[in-house]
């Protein structure tokens, strides 16, 4: 069975875009992922812990034939191999690899939680997210990513870094 998972890329120490390019890179690199669709990357302002360093973020779609938990494994481990160490909850990290979506799927647990339970409220994922998709049905919330994304009001700060390709 293959399935069409969403996952959230933010790196905020070290070479963020450098960074975010070789978890990608890594992911597809894993058995029977494919890429369907990469958004562009963008600078954005830290959400939640303010004290920190800007990051950089971006989305992509992929293929996969693991099943939620399974690929939530596979995601921490590129983490730790790209050098990600524990610190505090929203604190910096050198790579932040979340699953945001996958297929129409709920899941509420201790370990894993999709869709991913504040993507509604982060232009930093719903910006890239609509990049892609503007389209896409929330299970949860049964609005578009486009509709959340008009829901928010206020700016947080997420710019398009304009060097790379579309
Ligand atoms: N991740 C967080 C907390 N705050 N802010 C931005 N701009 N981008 C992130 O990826 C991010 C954040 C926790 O995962
Ligand atoms: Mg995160
Ligand atoms: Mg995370």
């Amino acid at each position: 069975m293959s399935h069409i998972a969403y996952i959230g890329i933010g790196s905020n120490v070290g070479n963020k875009v450098h960074q975010c390019e070789q978890a990608i890179a890594e992911i597809l690199v894993v058995d029977n992922h494919r890429l369907l669709a990469k958004s562009s990357l963008f600078k954005t302002k830290p959400v939640g812990y303010t004290d920190q360093d800007w990051f950089v973020n971006g989305v992509i779609k992929i293929e996969t034939a693991l099943e939620p938990l399974r690929l939530l494994r596979e995601l921490k481990l590129i983490e730790t191999r790209l050098g990600r160490k524990q610190t505090f909850r929203y604190g910096p990290r050198v790579i932040d690899l979340d699953i945001l979506m996958f297929d129409d799927r709920k899941i509420r647990t201790e370990e894993l939680q999709i869709p991913h339970p504040l993507l509604h409220e982060r232009q930093f994922v719903l910006i890239p997210l609509a990049e892609i998709d503007r389209n896409l049905i929330h299970p949860v919330l049964k609005k578009s990513v486009g509709e959340l994304l008009d829901e928010i009001k206020e700016d947080q700060g997420v710019e398009r870094i304009e060097t790379q390709r579309a």
